[in-house]
């Protein structure tokens, strides 16, 4: 069965409901392309979804189409879900990404490599399901810059026990054939990570003959005119899928502290045996997890993501109603987010 080859599986199958099952293999301000198992559909979203439903396709969602219209009615729950807090004031969710089952954390050996970064992705990776791997991509620069190889993978590696790290080159091939090993036939995996690390380029190299593919498609703009926008899912040979997400620098949480915590495995075992119950870990007397010696900065990333999510969840929480408040006035919603590129 064709929907298979687009990761169709028992979890959405039992889910299935009247209309045409597709995948959103790219979303782009309110238009998504939706593979079908009678080919691709351009397609936008029902009223009665758009009203009332928090849930609004992301690529990689599955969802239903109208029978002989283009037309989402529905969005079947996802298995996983990649999250951020939208980079605006308002708090609020913006889905990357769904169904996503490996996530490729990306950076360039060049001037983008940062731990903190890394440690900020696999929080956001633990948060949605996927299981991280982290990609050091243009290991051919590795002389010229002067690093140690070995030496970076190692440190890397000791970011996340556990967590596999893959040195590769794009644009030579080298270590890309760990890639496809780590996705079994029918799951997704996703590249995320800043602008210029080489996500496009890997995804192209893994791709071979088929690199045309990449190329931009045309689609239909919010207002109903034509323009052209990137294919965001590729199935590649093999059987499995890839997903090549827009450049993100800056990426704010959208998690639990004890996402956070599960992270930082290190911390986490350490904090058990301070004094404190309640320590905060920035110098109280019997604190374990200052005298264990960690990387400061290591520490001090921890924290910050800890006040960052605490500071999220109290303005997430609900606030008690009072009756005798005037009422609010209404102001015009945001139209609904899209995934913008933020480098
Ligand atoms: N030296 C080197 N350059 C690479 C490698 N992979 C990608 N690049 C270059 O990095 C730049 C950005 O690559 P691109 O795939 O567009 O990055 P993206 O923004 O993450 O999709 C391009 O000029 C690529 O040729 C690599 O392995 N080694
Ligand atoms: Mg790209
Ligand atoms: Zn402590």
């Amino acid at each position: 069965m064709i929907l298979e080859q687009f990761g169709w599986n028992g979890y959405f199958e039992a889910q299935a409901c009247a209309g045409i099952p597709g995948r959103v293999a790219s979303a782009n301000h309110g238009r998504f392309l939706v593979w079908t198992a009678n080919g691709e559909v351009d397609a936008s979203v029902s009223g009665l979804l758009r009203r009332s439903s928090p849930l609004w396709p992301a690529v990689g969602d599955w969802v239903v189409l109208r029978e002989g219209a283009d037309v989402i009615v529905k969005v079947l729950e996802r298995k996983t879900k990649l999250s951020r807090k939208q980079p605006e004031r308002e708090v609020r969710e913006q889905v990357l990404a769904a169904n996503v089952d490996v996530l490729f954390i990306v950076s360039g050996l060049d001037r983008d490599y940062n731990e903190r970064r890394i440690e900020r992705f696999l929080v956001i990776a633990r948060e949605s399901g996927a299981r991280p791997v982290v990609l050091l991509n243009k290991s051919d620069l590795a002389d010229e810059l002067g690093l140690d190889l070995a030496a970076v993978v190692a440190r890397t590696a000791a970011l996340s026990p556990g967590t596999r790290v893959v040195p590769l080159s794009a644009l030579s091939d080298h270590g890309l054939d760990a890639l496809p090993e780590l996705v079994a036939p029918g799951e997704t995996a996703a590249l995320i990570g800043s602008s210029g690390v080489g996500k496009s380029t890997i995804l192209n190299r893994l791709l071979g003959d088929e690199r045309q593919r990449t190329n931009a498609v045309r689609a239909w703009d919010s207002r109903g005119r034509h323009t052209t926008t990137t294919r965001e899912l590729f199935t590649m040979p093999g059987g499995w899928l890839l997903m090549d997400l827009p450049g993100l620098r800056e990426v704010q949480l959208w998690a639990t502290t004890e996402d956070l915590a599960d992270s930082f495995d290190d911390i986490k075992e350490l904090a058990g045996a301070c004094r404190f119950r309640d320590c905060a870990h920035t110098g109280e007397p019997g604190c374990a997890v200052g005298a264990a010696g960690l990387d400061p900065a290591r520490l001090a990333n921890y924290l910050k993501m800890q006040g960052e999510l605490a500071n999220l969840k109290q303005k997430i929480a609900p606030r008690p109603a009072r009756d005798n408040q005037p009422k609010r006035k209404m102001t015009k919603r945001s139209s609904r987010p899209h995934l913008n590129h933020d480098s």
